[in-house]
């Protein structure tokens, strides 16, 4: 297959002042499609992989020949990622669900769990991703470098947030905490709770 950039599930400025239009739409539009671009060039010569969506080239990396490895997990990684992203941001939904007991019973409450995901995301060092995964039917959270996902762990990620300085640093700057708090007034918890109940 050819991979697509999908458009976004609303508009660029849906998420203000949380996360602003431009960064939105820089992030969808340059970032996310330059992953898309360079993931179909890596493929072009390898008709056989071209045939698999993302997440099973992802799953089954140590399969996909080695010259192109490395371009397809860090670019197929890249639009896994983003098109993972997308959907499970919006603003005003409500904690709730088969997943906020979930990860109440996980974590203690809400607050620690937001604690916990915070200072997983502030303390990555580097580019990377911070994920709530679901880990043989356990709530975990972990962090994984520039766009490696936990699929390729054997993990399946229900939510997680981009902290590569692109994602915020038009509004943010360095200030990686402030966009982290930021984050959690946008999660779609609907979106996740279909994840959570689809990955349990
Ligand atoms: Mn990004």
């Amino acid at each position: 297959m050819i991979h697509k950039l999908e458009p976004l599930p609303y508009a660029y400025d849906a998420l203000e002042p949380h996360i602003d239009a431009m960064t939105m739409k820089i992030h969808h539009t340059r970032h996310h499609q330059a992953y898309i671009d360079k993931l179909n060039a890596a493929l072009q010569d390898h008709p056989k992989f071209q045939e698999f969506d993302v997440t099973t080239l992802l799953t089954h990396l140590k399969e996909v020949p080695e010259p192109i490895r490395p371009a397809v997990r860090n670019h197929g990684g890249g639009h896994a990622n983003h098109s993972f992203f997308w959907p499970i941001l919006k603003k005003e939904v409500p904690f709730s669900g088969e997943i906020s007991k979930a990860i109440t019973a996980a974590f203690g409450s809400y607050e620690k769990f937001q604690d916990n995901f915070k200072t997983a995301g502030v303390t990555l060092f580097g580019s990377g991703w911070t994920w709530l995964v679901v880990n043989n039917g356990a709530l975990e959270i972990m962090t994984t470098a520039n766009q490696d996902n936990p699929v390729s762990q054997r993990m399946t990620p229900i939510l997680g947030i981009d902290v590569w300085e692109h994602a915020y640093y038009l509004k943010y700057q360095n200030r990686r905490p402030d966009y982290i708090d930021a984050f959690f007034n946008v999660i779609n918890w609907e979106k996740v709770d279909e994840l959570y109940q689809s990955a349990r």
